[in-house]
């Protein structure tokens, strides 16, 4: 068994005794540091999590220290569809420039601040879990590119806010020599008045990328456990002491936490289901079932073929013998695989542990290209399949044949460390570590990245016509409903009109006829609504048929008007909710 010996009551004691931040004896030194898609887990249809009100601590928003109180008018707890709500043009220009430069709802960030309630997504099992007192402490490392200041320092906060200071050795900052100018200004500024000595800054001169940015941030690091983050995360409740000590017990243990999903529209955060780390044959990350047999029970930590990437801990020596990253990688893409494959044949183990919950803001794009606009996927994952795949890189080369001759540098100190490590085959790994893994994958149909209940239809709240109160007219499509990308239009109502129906349901989805979502354009929020294939991931699709019958959208923060009443052209568009008849409307069955 992993955990042994001492309860919670204990760890509860010296949480709280020995102080959350207080004792953390860090430094803030500036030092000058020498594709694919993402496969998003499409498992929650929108946000649904009872958000908890029970705690002070970190109710509320603001740029405070510590947590304690505060009076914003946004509280995290409260945390509504509203909350992205535009009342002007600044608050215009804070949501679309953040949808341009990061690829999600930076208002809506903005105003939770940098600390916030988060609802505990373990099992009930995991609160009678008890850990070792002794654990090995860690260093946190946190990588950026470029990132949302108030993503980035709540990433801190959480870290601080839910770790026992007593293992956390430090946190590290690597800016990868990020371009937004505020950002380092603000940083700077925030670190010096508020984290001095708490964190430790490391700053890029070039661009190096994610993988490179790591290894820089680890080579500063001091902690007997290395814990990486992406810069948009929030930890969870008890986070840390889960991933320890299964390092505790085997240091050639590497843990990840459960990756629950912060939406890029709402940040609303929910639970992701228990699942593993797989990849298919274009080298892409997926998330598979867990096979019955690897999971012993809804605590238990399990087996897992790959990591994600971004989150996991590892002990610092262990990551320093098994070779670190491969530095001829660059910017995004690959690593993750490739340490995957790496702990594996060589030796050591990837868990995934439940009881440890971290959310990680999901985008829908990347916000980023490399400096030379490079396919770094490509690049990186044929260092990986050059170094690690044996022949089986014939698999990757059938999807992808003019990759073949490509040239990827020079791989030749990690075909060194492979035989020096005395590394299995990776016949070895997909036999015993991924026996799931299919050949040929080039004649099957891809499996579904995961499929639970959550892929079914929602439940329809409500059914009928949506009247514009102002115009007495009914919103249709311009064209027909079953045209993706039409536009919508207000016209005279017809009862007997199927094709005016409207469903609104649990997700606050509303459907036309049965076929398409009502929907916005992520990047253009000035562009009218249009009718696009239901997503079931909520904000450019979510709508709140709110108090004074108005039609609000959540990821656009404004409501649905009837642009001119008078005109037979019917347009619609979205404006500033001013409550005024233009935006007033009735679904009626
Ligand atoms: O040039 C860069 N320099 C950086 O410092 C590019 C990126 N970065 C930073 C960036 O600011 C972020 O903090 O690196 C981190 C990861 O970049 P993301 O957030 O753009 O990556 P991602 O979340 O889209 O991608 C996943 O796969 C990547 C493959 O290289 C990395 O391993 C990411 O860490 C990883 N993220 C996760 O595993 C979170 C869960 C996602 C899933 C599934
Ligand atoms: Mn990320």
């Amino acid at each position: 068994c992993f955990f042994t010996s001492v309860t919670w009551s204990i760890l509860l004691f010296l949480y709280f005794s020995l102080g959350q931040d207080s004792q953390v004896s860090l430094h803030h030194v500036p030092v000058q540091g020498p594709q694919s898609h993402r496969l998003q887990p499409r498992y929650t249809r929108g946000p649904g999590v009872q958000q908890r009100r029970d705690r002070n601590k970190g109710a509320a928003g603001g740029h405070r220290e510590g947590g304690k109180g505060g009076t914003n008018a946004w509280k995290a707890a409260d945390l509504s569809p509203e909350m992205g709500m535009i009342f002007n043009e600044q608050d215009q220009e804070v949501r679309d420039m953040g949808y341009h430069k990061h690829a999600f709802n930076v208002l809506i960030s903005n105003r939770l601040g940098y600390h916030r309630d988060l609802p505990d997504t373990r099992n009930d099992k995991c609160k009678e879990r008890s850990y070792p007192i002794a654990l090995p402490a860690a260093s946190v490392v946190i990588c950026f590119f470029n990132e949302a200041l108030s993503a980035l320092l709540r990433t801190v906060h959480s870290v601080l806010d839910r770790t026992p200071a007593y293992l956390l050795h430090e946190i590290i900052l690597v800016d990868d020599n990020s371009e937004l100018a505020d950002l380092k200004e603000d940083l700077d500024t925030y670190l010096q008045q508020h984290l001095k000595g708490k964190v430790k800054l490391v700053r890029n001169e070039k661009r190096e990328g994610l993988i490179r940015g790591r290894m820089i941030g680890a080579s500063h690091a001091t902690g007997e456990v290395l814990v990486f983050l992406d810069s948009h995360c929030e930890v969870n409740e008890a986070w840390l002491q889960p991933l320890l000590a299964p390092i505790k017990e085997n240091r050639h243990t590497v843990v990840c936490p459960v990756i629950d999903i912060i939406s890029a529209d709402t940040l609303v955060y929910s639970p992701s289901p228990i699942v593993r780390g797989g990849f298919n044959w274009g080298l892409h990350f997926k998330w598979d079932p867990v096979p019955a047999a690897e999971l012993s029970g809804p605590d238990a930590p399990f087996r897992s073929p790959t990591m994600a990437g971004g989150l996991f801990a590892m002990d610092r020596r262990y990551f320093n013998e098994l070779g670190q990253y491969d530095s001829g990688m660059d910017i995004w893409g690959g690593e993750n695989l490739e340490i995957s494959f790496r702990i594996w044949m060589c030796g050591g183990q990837l868990l995934i542990i439940p009881c440890s919950r971290v959310g990680h803001i999901f985008r829908k794009r990347r916000p980023y290209g490399s400096p030379g606009g490079q396919d770094t996927m490509a690049h990186n994952s044929l260092r990986l399949a050059h170094v690690w795949m044996d022949d089986y890189k014939e698999q990757y080369f059938a999807l992808r044949p003019e990759l073949r001759n490509r040239d990827y540098g020079d791989i030749g100190e990690r075909v060194a460390l492979r035989k020096r490590l005395q590394c299995h085959s990776f016949k070895w790994y997909l036999d015993n570590i991924y026996p799931e893994m299919q050949l040929s994958a080039r004649n099957k149909p891809q499996q579904p990245v995961f499929v639970n209940k959550g892929m079914k239809r929602p439940t329809v709240l409500q059914k009928g016509r949506l009247r514009s109160l102002l115009a007495d007219k009914c919103l249709v499509a311009q064209g027909r409903p079953t045209q993706k990308g039409g536009a919508v239009v207000v016209r005279e109502c017809d009862p007997l009109d199927r094709e005016q129906e409207w469903s609104y349901d649990e997700e606050h989805e509303l459907i036309l006829a049965g076929l398409l979502c009502l929907d916005m354009s992520e990047i253009r929020s000035s562009d009218p609504p249009r009718l696009m294939k239901c997503h079931g991931s909520g904000g450019s699709q979510q709508w709140t048929l709110g108090k004074s019958n108005r039609l609000y959208q959540v990821s656009v923060g404004q409501c649905l008007a009837v642009l001119d009443p008078l005109s037979p052209k019917g347009y619609v568009g979205m404006a500033i909710c001013d409550g005024s008849r233009a935006q007033q409307w009735q679904l009626e069955g």
